[in-house]
Formats: structure tokens, C-alpha cells, sequence
């Protein structure tokens, strides 16, 4: 049944399946709770949901396994011209979460048809779940000092989607799929280095007040300054790359998506001139500009106060 899945999930154009338990290490369960106890999720108060990221059983009963399932975004990028801001890659075209979640429709269809007793609830990302913990288990990739899911195939580069089922699919925890009995940071720290405001506070943890996607996405507030001048200068106008941009392993393996529903149609792109930006003057003309794309989420007002951020 693995088999069939993994060749079901691969037509539907996901490029690594793995299976890992349904039951959460300890590791990273203590890992989360002292992250939130820190205060590191800062206003995003969805993700003080913790009773259900530590047991799936609550989301789905009698959860077994779940299949993760990720899906290569990267795509090139140049630098951006004077009077333009960048925008990350994941931004570029249409939002992930909604061409994600129809392939994860079609691949739950498939599982009610091949297991009809089964039950199986899909998430990307919105979901009370520790995807990151997950993939590793499913031995898709590791977590890196910067905190994102590396796998040898893509680097960082991949959204990561999931299937909690009933199933049982998987026993045990995956072995690394990095063939080195070392974790793949090795002594590297070039995330740790590079990160403009020191967000990587210890290695795989990131306090979100200090993170430049944080705060160009999730933040409603004003920018401190002190921030907004690191901002300016990054140039990053919606979301940041710039951990996984040094990256050695990404440099070593980031191959161009070749999901086009990604990249068309083009919405934010890789850049935005920050004088059209401030120009949309209502939340009717931000639709008709955004609509469909990740951008959306920081609403008109946020994009504006990010652009009068990079325009300094
Ligand atoms: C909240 C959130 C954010 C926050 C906080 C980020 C963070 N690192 O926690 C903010 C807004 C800053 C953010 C930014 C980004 N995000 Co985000 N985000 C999430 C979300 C919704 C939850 C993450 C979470 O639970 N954080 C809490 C921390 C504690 O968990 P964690 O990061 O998964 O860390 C685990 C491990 O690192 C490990 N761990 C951590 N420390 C330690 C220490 C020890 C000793 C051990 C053993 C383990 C360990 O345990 C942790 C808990 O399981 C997930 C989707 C999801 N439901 O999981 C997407 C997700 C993590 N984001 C994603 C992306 C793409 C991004 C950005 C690249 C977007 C951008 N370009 O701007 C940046 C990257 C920033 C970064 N370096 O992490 C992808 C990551 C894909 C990947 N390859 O890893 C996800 C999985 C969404 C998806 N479905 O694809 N994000
Ligand atoms: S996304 Fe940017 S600000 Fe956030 S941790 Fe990575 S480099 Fe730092
Ligand atoms: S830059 Fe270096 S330390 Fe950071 S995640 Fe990549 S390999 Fe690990």
C-alpha cells in the first residue's frame, strides 16, 4: 500500500513522499513548548494551540500515521533594481496552500477508495500540526540550524503537506536520508551568520519578533525601528530568504520547480516597485492586484507600511 500511495502522490506531482508515525518525539514536543514558553511566536496566537500538535489522535482519533508529502518551490532570483523590494520565493504565484490542498484532495479520494475503512484528514501548514518534526520522522529531510526542513534532493526548498490517516504505514521513525552518520550542518553556522537580525537564536530556533518574514507577514504592528532600518537595507518587501539563500546544501541542490501552477500566472513576482505598492489606495484595488496570491496575507495595509519600510 506504501507503493501505491507514494506512485499516486508522485502522478499528482508531489516530489517526496515519505510515512512516519503518527506519535511525536519527545524531542521536538519539548523543543515547541519551550519555544512558546519563551514568548518566540509573538503575536501569532494560533500557534499556542498545543495540545493538539502533541497529539494527532485529537485531530484525527485513532491517527496511526501520516504521510508528509513535499512539494520543490525554488526558483531563481536577481537582485532587485533601486525603488523595488524583494518578495520570497514561496510568494511568487498563486498561493501554495491552495494548489497544495487540491492535490491533497485527490490523494485523500485515493486512500478512501483503497482503504475505505480508513479515515484521513490533510493539512498544509494552517493546521495545528509540527510539519517540520513530522518530515523528519518520515525521513523526507533534517532540520537545519536555520530551522527548515533540508532535504538532499531539494535542499530547503519545499513546502511540506501531510496526511493524517488511520492507516497504519509506518512503525518506526525514518532514518536521515543524508547518507553521513553526522547531522548535514556539520560546524557550518552561515544561516546563524547571515541572518540580519539575529533571529537564529540557538541552532533550529528562530524567535519570530526578530525574523524578517515575521514581521513583512504576520505582524499587524509598526516595525521597531531598529528593525525596519535592518529592512531597508535587506530590501525584503514581503517574507525573507536570506537563511536559505547561504545555505551550503541549497547551493548544492536547488533545482528550478517544474510546477507551473506555481509560476502561472505570475502575481507578486520576485520583486515590487514600492511607489505602485503604495499607490493601491483601497483594499478593492489590492484584490484585483493580489487576488489568489500569498501577498494577501499581509493585507494592503501591511504591504504599504513594509514598502514605506524599504523605501526609508
Ligand atoms: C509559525 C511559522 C513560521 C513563523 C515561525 C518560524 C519558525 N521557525 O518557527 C515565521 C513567520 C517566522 C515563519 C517563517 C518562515 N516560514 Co514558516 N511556518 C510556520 C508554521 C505555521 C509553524 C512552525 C512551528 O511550529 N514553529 C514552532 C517551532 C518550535 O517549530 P519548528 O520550526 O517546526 O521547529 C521544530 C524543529 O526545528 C525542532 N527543533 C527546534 N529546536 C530544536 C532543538 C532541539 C534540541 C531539537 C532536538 C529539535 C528542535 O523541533 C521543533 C518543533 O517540532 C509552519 C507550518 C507548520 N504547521 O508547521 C510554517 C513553515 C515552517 N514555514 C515555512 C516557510 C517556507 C517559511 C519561510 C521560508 C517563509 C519566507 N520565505 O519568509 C520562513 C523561514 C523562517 C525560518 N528560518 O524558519 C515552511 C517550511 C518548509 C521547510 N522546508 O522547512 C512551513 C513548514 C510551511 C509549509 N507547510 O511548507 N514561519
Ligand atoms: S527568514 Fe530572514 S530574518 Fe528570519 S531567520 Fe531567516 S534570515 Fe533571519
Ligand atoms: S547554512 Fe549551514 S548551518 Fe545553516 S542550515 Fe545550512 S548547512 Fe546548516
Amino acid at each position: 500500500m506504501r507503493q501505491q500511495i507514494i506512485n499516486f502522490a508522485k502522478s499528482l506531482g508531489f516530489d517526496l513522499v515519505g510515512f512516519s508515525p503518527s506519535k511525536i518525539e519527545s524531542k521536538y514536543l519539548e523543543a515547541f513548548d519551550e519555544w512558546i514558553e519563551k514568548g518566540n511566536e509573538g503575536e501569532m496566537s494560533y500557534m499556542r494551540k498545543i495540545e493538539q500538535r502533541r497529539d494527532l489522535t485529537q485531530i484525527l482519533p485513532g491517527a496511526k500515521s501520516v504521510i508528509v508529502l513535499a512539494l520543490n518551490y525554488y526558483r531563481e532570483q536577481e537582485d532587485v533594481k533601486e525603488g523595488e523590494g524583494k518578495v520570497a520565493r514561496y510568494a511568487y504565484g498563486r498561493d501554495y496552500h491552495k494548489i497544495i490542498t487540491k492535490k491533497l484532495k485527490m490523494l485523500v479520494k485515493f486512500l478512501e477508495e483503497i482503504a475505505p475503512e480508513h479515515k484521513h484528514r490533510a493539512y498544509v501548514d494552517t493546521g495545528p500540526i509540527l510539519e517540520r518534526a513530522l518530515a523528519e520522522q518520515a525521513g523526507i529531510g533534517v532540520i537545519g540550524k536555520n530551522a527548515c526542513l533540508i532535504t538532499p534532493e531539494f535542499g530547503s526548498w519545499v513546502f511540506i503537506s501531510e496526511i493524517i490517516t488511520t492507516l497504519e504505514l509506518a512503525f518506526e521513525v525514518a532514518p536521515s536520508p543524508f547518507k553521513i552518520k553526522t547531522h548535514p550542518c556539520g560546524n557550518c553556522r552561515k544561516c546563524i551568520d547571515a541572518c540580519p537580525t539575529g533571529a537564529i537564536i540557538a541552532p533550529g530556533v528562530i524567535d519570530s519578533r526578530l525574523c524578517i518574514s515575521y514581521l513583512t507577514i504576520e505582524n499587524k504592528d509598526k516595525i521597531p525601528p531598529e528593525l525596519a532600518e535592518i529592512i531597508r537595507k535587506t530590501k525584503r518587501l514581503y517574507g525573507c530568504d536570506i537563511c536559505q539563500e547561504v545555505c551550503p546544501h541549497n547551493g548544492a541542490r536547488e533545482k528550478i520547480t517544474t510546477h507551473g501552477e506555481l509560476t502561472m500566472p505570475k502575481i507578486a513576482g520576485s520583486e515590487l516597485n514600492l511607489d505602485e505598492v503604495l499607490a493601491i489606495k483601497s483594499s478593492e484595488d489590492f484584490l484585483q492586484k493580489f487576488a489568489g496570491s500569498p501577498v494577501m496575507r499581509a493585507k494592503r495595509e501591511g504591504l504599504a507600511r513594509n514598502a514605506k519600510v524599504v523605501k526609508g
